[in-house]
């Protein structure tokens, strides 16, 4: 991991930021910038009983300012059950997922959600996530803040952002 998340300071300040929830691949919140959102292109569950269609949603999320970022939940409308994850190799070689109960981001820091990594995992699509549109994706920080990030869709096989874009517009 290129990331740190056991080293930052465990203090927790508020943070005041003014929401500007419009972005498109770059999303800034205050101190606080979303690049590089992206997600592949799935199917929907059949059925809500059947269904265990999921979708990963990766991102990277800078820390421009002062104080330690905490995200501590994640949203849409078209999933039973939205959650980060970590992707961790084993001994084996055999992939392994658990559960991220909140991803902290030091000042100044960033971190990478990414195949193989951490990510935004969907569980029970309740629609289909189509190639070319975007997914609302609604993160919630631990000072009560929220930043609504419009994640394209990119597709099924895709690894990444074909373009990165780290340019904050609009
Ligand atoms: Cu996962």
């Amino acid at each position: 991991m290129k990331t740190n998340l056991t080293g930052v300071v465990t203090s927790v300040m508020l943070a005041f930021w003014a929401i500007h929830a419009n972005a498109q691949s770059a999303a800034a919140d205050g101190d606080l910038v979303v690049e590089n959102a992206w997600t592949r292109a799935a199917s929907a569950s059949a059925s809500a009983s059947t269904g265990n269609d999921s979708a990963s949603i990766f991102f990277t999320l800078r820390n421009t300012g002062q104080k330690t970022i905490d995200l501590i939940g994640v949203r849409t409308d078209i999933a039973s059950i939205e959650t980060l994850h970590r992707t961790n190799l084993g001994v084996t070689g055999v992939a392994r997922m658990s559960a991220v109960p909140e991803l902290r981001v030091a000042p100044g820091a960033s971190v990478t959600l990414e195949p193989g990594g951490m990510h935004v995992m969907l569980i029970g699509l309740e629609a289909p996530l189509v190639e070319g549109a975007t997914l609302p994706l609604r993160l919630t920080f631990y000072d009560g803040d929220d930043l609504t990030v419009e994640v394209p869709i990119l597709a099924a096989d895709a690894v990444g952002p074909a373009v990165p874009d780290t340019a904050s517009s609009d």
